[in-house]
């Protein structure tokens, strides 16, 4: 990872209130400096990125490097700030993407059409506009038999896959209300994910060290974009596998099986078989992993979940300021929203403190010699993708990692 990432050059969370007292009080609250401090590095970036757009794909209508995702920070700047012209914009970017959708076959919420469906859903419904919001929820909805089928040779991952979907729908119900997309439908798509787990399990014989197994492009991914821990994390939010018993006895082995591929460094490889310990990115490695240890913890309440997480968090710490920059994907602003993570469950400020750091880092873009990604100003390779992050630090108990955590 050495070769991957920048030194952390910030000393560690040492437990005194000197370390953290320019930052959050003991209840975790931001000082009126440091939150200050960000909400003007928001202002800043986003002249910066909207300059920037000017010379963006046009055509390019997704989350992850399209105008979709520039919608969503603006949607979640409204449900920050509470300033109308974050919503006009997030209308205004929404309603293009609307007019670029791919069309092909990509059903998911970050790659493919159900993400401008389900942005344009909930920017419609502040608007107070609730026809075209519904519409574009009937729009979301025509892919359900299709995702459900089970047929077709669509993958279960994140980016193109059926979890994909389901998180648009799990998007849908987290803004508008928990009975929007009735919990049926959620679990139709959980259960052909399940199947399709138990089949390739089978078929590649894993079935004596995971009952469920994916793959995409022929290999099996573990991290969160493209891998097993990604799905995991959909399969154990509450309610969606509605058989508690299929929870027990196919998807914690699985997780286990996950557990078990640790790498010495506490990192996670990228695929199974591949043990090059590398990429600390929350897209592959421990960054995405985490999120699934988290919620194995909350769903099963055992201890060595938490522990394996709490080492993940120390993998981030050590090798997450990386060469590729500052985004989410790939990038320091993805990776400090494992800290996030680790602070709402446990409430130790050691994790606000490192998001904190890695939020400095971010602060000073550009200044460390990093990669300029191939779209600087998208949500998940570039400079949008920091900003959300920077504007979600300023509420640490409600930040979620966007289009992913539920
Ligand atoms: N196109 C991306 C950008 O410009 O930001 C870079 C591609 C990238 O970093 N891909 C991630 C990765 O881990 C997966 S989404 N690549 C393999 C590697 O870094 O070795």
């Amino acid at each position: 990872m050495d070769t991957r990432a920048l030194r952390n050059p910030y000393h560690d969370y040492d437990g005194s209130p000197a370390s953290t007292q320019a930052l959050f009080d003991s209840q975790g609250k931001l000082t009126p400096e440091f939150a200050q401090r960000l909400s003007s590095k928001v202002s800043e970036l986003l002249a910066v990125m909207e300059n920037g757009l000017k010379s963006a794909d046009p055509r390019d209508c997704t989350a992850y490097t399209g105008w979709t995702g520039i919608a969503l920070l603006y949607l979640h700047l409204h449900s920050i700030f509470r300033e109308e012209s974050f919503l006009q914009k997030a209308l205004d970017y929404v309603s293009h993407s609307l007019k670029y959708l791919t069309r092909r076959h990509d059903v998911t919420f970050l790659c493919g059409d159900t993400g401008p469906l389900a942005v344009a859903a909930v920017v419609y419904a502040r608007l107070q506009r609730a026809q075209e919001s519904e519409e574009c929820i009937n729009r979301l909805m025509q892919y359900h038999q299709t995702v459900a089928s089970g047929t077709g040779g669509l993958p279960d991952e994140l980016l193109y896959g059926r979890v994909g979907y389901l998180y648009a729908l799990a998007f849908i119900n987290q803004q508008l209300g928990q009975d929007r997309i009735p919990l049926q439908y959620i679990q139709q798509i959980s259960e052909v994910v399940l199947a399709s787990g138990e089949t390739l399990s089978r078929k590649y014989r894993f079935q004596n060290q995971s009952p469920l197994m994916y793959e995409w492009y022929q290999e099996h991914y573990v991290g969160a974009a493209h891998g097993l821990a990604g799905i995991y994390y959909f399969l154990m939010q509450p309610g969606f596998v509605s058989a508690e018993e299929h929870v027990h006895r196919l998807v914690k082995p699985s997780i286990d099986h996950v557990c078990r591929l640790r790498l010495p460094s506490g990192n996670y490889p990228p695929c199974i078989g591949d043990d090059r310990d590398l990429l600390v990115h929350w897209c592959h490695g421990s960054p995405g992993v985490i999120y699934m240890l988290l919620q194995a913890y909350k769903v099963f309440g055992i201890p060595q979940y938490l522990e394996d997480a709490l080492q993940c968090g120390e993998v981030v710490w050590r090798w997450g300021l990386l060469k590729k920059g500052y985004g989410l994907c790939h990038g320091a602003a993805g990776n400090a929203y494992a800290f996030l993570g680790l602070y709402r469950l446990t409430q130790d400020p050691k994790h606000l403190y490192r998001a904190c750091m890695f939020a400095d880092w971010c602060m000073n873009y550009g200044r460390h010699g990093c990669r300029t990604p191939d779209t600087p100003f998208s949500l998940f390779e570039g400079m949008a993708g920091t900003i959300y992050f920077l504007a979600d630090l300023l509420q640490p108990m409600r930040s979620r990692f966007p289009a992913f955590e539920v």
